[in-house]
């Protein structure tokens, strides 16, 4: 089952279908559990009593439930009503927010019999094996990749390898009803398909790299298979990559797209990349447009360098700028995100990142919220900067972090501001004159996706909060329940032990030889012009976030916490 979360961010282009489900059933279908079916309460926007219905017409043995870090209330509300409906059925919890919060969850939610972490197919897999065979609970201690209560203690097995060969998932498409996921800009149905899974970078406020643990890239001809399958069999004209960073691996990327233009199918596509990508692939972009590709996302985050390198984001701002050209002169639709609202955003620091999105000129932009993952490295840095845990307002959408310059509502308001001026602008006068008629079509379609939601009142949850526009800024309620609350060093003191590693190890610990060595230069230079080691700290203590050095020294501390908090540990 879906949880019924919704936040009017990304979600305002239409019904999405979740991919997770796809992908759990092929694999369980495969391994000889065909009794499958899927319920999606966000689609249907299914309150309590409907979510207990379905439950009772299906009696399942096994309820499954996804949660990224919003839905975590409503997932473990879910699978509490799964229980009340009959307590002998099997309630799983998968997704993100389990895989690294579990001791919170568990104990929040104590009707919650198992958190899959990661990776979800083999673990799960393996589950409803020792479920059927009568083997649960007695023997759940052997299933790698779970977490569990047992009385008060919280126990984690061993983490299961991901799985090196994507290609052994079939994902079982035909479990999706597909006459409800409608992509609105097209006006056509959406898929989510995976190329890649996983992410060899290390940016400080994403998570997703820790999720899947090491990178992998499927077979391209067997994507364009299933690709095919979605648009023979269920008729899907548009589709995004779930990948974190599908271009990576350029060769095959590139067969994926060749592919894709050899069997001509009628299908646009879209993906999130990173910069650094677009740029290495400059030539090849008219081709990856000839391949379907009409929309790129670019992680371009932050006008100002400073903010890319706390990010660990490893692009310039002329890197930015470029990429964006590229794109466009390519007939691609660029969109560029920027993540705001963190403890030194200011009015000119916003007032930057819309000067930068008129001067990079990207086709769309977004003004992301910074949410601040418990499990990402940024998070430890940011300390006491982070005041609200209510995880249902993780959403991109609220401002959790209180900027030290000014209220969150002025950072909202602000923000609204910045996609009114830059999309009124397009309105007028780019859209509607855009000389490549797919470009245009899909271009006044996300017109149309903003004006629907602005309509709604969903856009950025703005009925919610109360945002009727500059005017109402000071009746804007958040809604924040203050009742919750983060034990961060409880949930640390958990997770130290459960061997969750990933493939970053090499690259993090180089990463803190060579800040470590920065420091070492940095103290030899202070002590060369006649300072002492006490001045030092001093400054070190009193520069502000941004600083450069400062930044090394917090990538040594942060991934030493890593290894503390086993995060990202070797195996
Ligand atoms: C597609 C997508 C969407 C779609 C959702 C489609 C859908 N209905 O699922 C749309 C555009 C609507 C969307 C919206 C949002 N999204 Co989104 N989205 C993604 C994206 C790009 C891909 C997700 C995906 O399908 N992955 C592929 C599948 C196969 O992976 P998976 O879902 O993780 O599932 C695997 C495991 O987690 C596990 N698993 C998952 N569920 C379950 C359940 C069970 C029972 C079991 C056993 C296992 C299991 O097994 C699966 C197979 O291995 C990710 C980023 C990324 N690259 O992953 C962000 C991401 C998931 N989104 C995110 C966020 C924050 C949001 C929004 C809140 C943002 C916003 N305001 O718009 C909303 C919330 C929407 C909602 N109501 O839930 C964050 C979540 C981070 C976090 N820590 O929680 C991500 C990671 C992006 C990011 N940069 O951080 N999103
Ligand atoms: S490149 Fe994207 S997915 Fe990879 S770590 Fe950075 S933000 Fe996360």
């Amino acid at each position: 089952m879906h949880p019924n979360y919704h936040s009017g961010g990304a979600e305002i282009a239409g019904n999405w279908p979740p991919a997770w489900v796809a992908y759990l059933t092929g694999y369980l279908k495969a391994g000889g559990f065909d009794d499958v079916c899927f319920v999606d309460a966000m689609t249907h926007h299914l309150d309590d009593e409907q979510v207990r219905a379905r439950i009772a017409e299906i009696r399942p043995d096994i309820v499954g439930c996804t949660a990224i870090t919003p839905a975590i209330y409503k997932a473990e509300r879910l699978l509490q009503i799964a229980k009340e409906v009959d307590p002998s059925i099997v309630t799983v919890l998968g997704g993100i927010h389990g895989t690294f919060m579990y001791p919170q969850v568990l104990a929040e939610a104590p009707w919650i019999d198992a958190v899959v972490r990661g990776e979800g197919e083999q673990v799960f897999l393996n589950l409803v094996r020792c479920i059927a065979e009568g083997r649960w609970p007695a023997e759940r201690a052997t299933v790698r990749g779970i977490a569990f209560a047992a009385g008060t203690e919280i126990v984690a097995t061993p983490a299961e390898p991901p799985i090196q060969d994507l290609d052994r998932i079939a994902p079982d498409w035909g479990i999706l009803e597909w006459s409800h996921y409608t992509y609105i800009p097209m006006g056509v149905r959406v898929a989510i398909p995976n190329f890649a899974r996983g992410c060899p970078f290390t940016c400080t406020f994403c998570s997703q790299w820790k999720f899947w643990r090491d990178y992998r890239v499927r077979d391209p001809i067997k994507v364009v298979d299933e690709i095919e399958t979605l648009v023979r069999d269920h008729q899907v004209g548009f589709f995004i990559l779930a990948d974190e960073e599908p271009t990576i691996h350029r060769k095959k990327f590139v067969q994926f797209c060749e592919e894709l233009i050899r069997r001509d199918l009628p299908v646009l596509w879209g993906i999130n990349t990173r910069v650094t990508d677009i740029l290495r692939d400059a030539e090849l972009l008219p081709m990856f447009r000839r391949a379907g590709l009409i929309h790129v996302s670019l992680g371009t985050e932050a006008a100002a360098q400073l903010k890319l390198e706390r990010f660990n984001k490893e692009t310039t701002i002329a890197d930015n700028r470029r990429a964006i050209r590229l794109l466009r002169d390519a007939g691609i639709v660029a969109e560029a995100q920027f993540i705001v609202g963190l403890e030194n955003e200011t009015a000119e620091t916003l007032e930057e990142t819309y000067r930068m999105a008129n001067e990079w000129e990207p086709d769309m932009a977004n003004w992301a919220m910074y949410t601040p993952w418990p499990f990402s490295d940024l998070f430890q840095e940011l300390g006491d900067k982070v005041e609200v845990f209510d995880f249902d307002k993780y959403n991109f959408v609220t401002p959790i972090i209180k900027p030290d310059a000014m209220e969150r509502t002025e950072l909202l308001d602000r923000v609204m501001n910045n996609y009114r001026r830059f999309y009124l602008k397009k309105a007028l006068f780019r859209y509607p004159w855009i000389r490549d008629k797919v470009k245009r079509r899909y271009m006044v379609g996300c017109l149309k996706a903003f004006a629907k939601s602005g309509f709604q009142r969903t856009f950025y949850d703005l009925g919610r909060v109360g945002y009727w526009g500059p005017q109402s800024k000071k009746k804007v309620d958040f809604h924040f329940d203050a009742s919750r609350k983060l034990d961060m060093p409880a949930i640390a003191a958990k997770v130290d032990d459960d061997g969750w590693a990933t493939m970053h190890q090499g690259k993090i610990e180089h990463k803190a030889k060579l800040a470590a060595r920065a420091e070492a230069a940095r103290a030899q230079a202070a002590m060369a012009c006649g300072g002492g080691r006490e001045q030092l700290a001093d400054g070190g203590d009193t520069v502000g976030h941004d600083h450069p050095h400062q930044h090394a020294d917090e990538h040594a501390h942060n991934h030493a916490d890593d290894r503390a908090t086993a995060v990202s540990r070797p195996r």
